[in-house]
């Protein structure tokens, strides 16, 4: 768990560098880099660029398979002016676990591979002269672990990752790594909530600091004036006729944190919010009071050559692409992304629903690679994933609270739910997770297919209903699709005579679909199959009041292990993976433009 979580910025209190670009870099199958001093930092590597994943540069097969731990090290100069103020790096990701190093001292380990952390070097770095630091990784994936999986050894004795979930295991210093530093006894974290009317909008505010210091807030909107101030560590600021943040229609004001020592400011932090309220009421989904229809993807990060690295310049174009198919929401299946995502969706006025990585939590059918036959919570490694499973949470909700294109906290996707012995897996963090966001934003988490109204043992705890359904792709496929629609409309109409009191949001269906392969009439895998499964769910999505949001699988195609359900990779994209579009987009983009914003508003 980490102190604060902040994105860096810069200012006359705060300084932020990159330390992107080259690295030097190393396999250690051997599990030797200790005692072979590599935590020294080493020039005998490869040159490797960060952010990114190291899989996909490689050109033969142990290397982008390589499992285990492996090393990345790099000089960095630490100016004298630094001297007095608190020295850090900070990781926008290491996946899955790190140990790091500077100048052979080691400062700290972290476990979680897609959430930054900030390894304190102060004490650790000598100013005025070249420093090291060096970074153990290690992309095993275990059953104990967040995402889950096995790592297998094979009989030539190489390690090799057996996801419990279908994306690569791509691995590295995928995002950026930032080279900090802060005053010491500063602000480390902060909060808003909102209450929201047209005449007069309230914002909710909380700091944090390591100093009693007086604390000055001011509220600046988008013509550079202040609107609002206030002073202490919580407070109200009030806001006369707000801007709102709406979905599609974005409003931004700054929010700036003084720290005051004698009449003088000691520390500053500013960041962009959005005066909004999220809020479940029945069948909707309400932000500002009014219903919202959800209408977006589930997406990955992930592109050619960088793997999981996240690609600034891909996200720019990735949301064109929801911005102009109609979109106006999407999941981060399934994990949380880079924090500059989440900027962007601000700016877009996108809703996120927001994925920590317990993905794989189910043993017989998620797993493509023949999973044990028995309920994933009954195995003995529940105890510890549990500790990692909730600390993740926590960091995910404290990074990424103050956005709002945040709509809602997802705490899993597709947990065997079907079992009795998930219940006090769920009661427990459920309850541990209750009071993390201010907001207080509705969690949920996506039902597999096989965990319906009728056999999930864990619908009392989500707030909203995600739900991942194949029909007319892993069963009732092709000619058969009619008796895949009929399946799914008998599972809905369960649902409806339960008078289900919460919206359902479909976050997962679709087709794989090989790009320029037509057919008439259609067989799967053409680009005129996958429209027609897209009607055929948009035709049920039409017929049930309660269901208040499609996602269809994926945004864009992407990797995934090698295996005979996939040619090289998942091609369910509405998009192919260089980004451009498939038949299917255009199909899409004539319903979701002319959907109203709140598609079946008070029904
Ligand atoms: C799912 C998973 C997703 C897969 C998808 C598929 O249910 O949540 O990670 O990629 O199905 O295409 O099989």
């Amino acid at each position: 768990m980490e102190k604060g979580l902040l994105y860096p910025v810069i200012n006359n209190y705060r300084s932020d560098e990159k330390m992107d670009g080259l690295w030097n870099f190393k396999f250690d199958p051997a599990y030797e880099g200790e005692s072979k001093g590599w935590q020294n930092g080493f020039n005998d590597g490869v040159k490797m660029p960060v952010p990114a994943s190291f899989n996909d540069f490689f050109t033969d097969k142990d290397a982008r398979e390589y499992t285990g731990d492996f090393w990345y090290s790099k000089t960095f100069f630490v100016p004298e002016y630094f001297e007095g103020r608190d020295v850090q790096i900070r990781f926008g990701a290491a996946t899955h676990r790190a140990v790091v190093y500077v100048n052979g001292q080691e400062i700290r380990s972290h476990e979680g591979g897609f959430l930054p952390f900030t390894a304190e070097v102060t004490n650790a770095v000598k100013f005025g002269e070249e420093n090291i630091v060096s970074v153990k990784i290690n992309n095993e994936l275990h059953r104990d672990a967040l995402p889950a999986g096995d790592t297998a050894t094979l009989k030539n004795g190489k390690k090799m990752a057996k996801p419990f979930f279908d994306f690569y295991n791509y691995s590295g210093l995928n995002r950026s790594v930032h080279l900090l530093t802060v005053p010491k006894n500063g602000i480390y974290d902060y909060s808003t909530s909102y209450e929201v009317g047209d005449a007069e909008a309230t914002v909710h505010y909380s700091i944090q600091a390591d100093s009693g210091d007086d604390v000055k807030v001011s509220l600046i909107n988008e013509d550079d004036q202040i609107v609002a101030t206030g002073e202490g560590n919580t407070g109200d600021l009030k806001v006369d006729h707000p801007n709102l943040w709406n979905v599609r229609d974005a409003y931004l004001y700054t929010i700036k944190f003084e720290l005051m020592n004698d009449g003088k400011i000691v520390d500053e932090y500013a960041d962009q919010i959005g005066l909004r309220t999220i809020e479940i009421k029945g069948h909707e989904i309400l932000v500002n009071h009014k219903s919202v229809y959800l209408r977006g993807f589930g997406r990955h990060e992930d592109s050619i050559y960088a793997g999981r690295g996240f690609d600034l310049n891909v996200e720019r174009r990735d949301m064109n692409l929801m911005k102009w198919i109609g979109a106006n929401s999407f999941r981060s299946s399934h994990y949380p992304y880079d924090e500059q995502v989440y900027k962007f969706a601000d700016r877009e006025g996108i809703l996120v629903i927001d994925e920590v990585p317990a993905v794989g939590f189910k043993m017989a059918a998620a797993s493509f690679l023949g999973g044990l036959n028995q309920s994933f919570f009954d195995g003995d490694w529940t105890h510890e994933l549990y500790k990692k499973h909730l600390d993740q949470i926590i960091d995910m909700i404290k990074r990424d609270k103050n956005h709002p294109s945040v709509l809602a906290w997802s705490l899993f996707n597709e947990p065997d739910t079907s079992n009795e012995s998930a219940v006090p897996y769920f009661e427990k963090l459920f309850a541990a997770t209750a009071d993390l966001d201010p907001e207080k934003r509705p969690r949920t988490f996506t039902l597999n297919e096989d965990d319906t109204y009728e056999t999930s043992k864990c619908l009392k705890f989500p707030d909203f209903y995600l739900l991942n359904r194949y029909p007319g792709w892993y069963h009732k496929w092709g000619y058969e699709i009619s008796d895949g629609e009929a399946g799914l409309r008998a599972e809905l109409d369960e649902w409806q005579k339960s008078d289900i009191d919460k919206p359902i949001v479909f976050s997962e269906y679709g087709a794989d679909t090989e790009p320029g392969l037509h057919k008439l009439p259609s067989i799967m895998w053409s680009e005129e199959y996958q429209i027609e499964l897209l009607e055929m769910f948009d035709r049920v999505f039409d017929s049930y009041d309660f269901i208040r949001g499609e996602q269809p699988w994926n945004l864009a195609d992407f990797q995934t292990v090698e295996g005979n359900m996939r040619v090289n990779g998942n091609k369910k994209g509405i998009f192919t993976r260089d980004r451009q579009p498939k038949a299917a987009a255009f199909y899409l983009k004539k319903r979701w433009t002319k959907l109203p914003l709140n598609y079946k508003a008070g029904k």
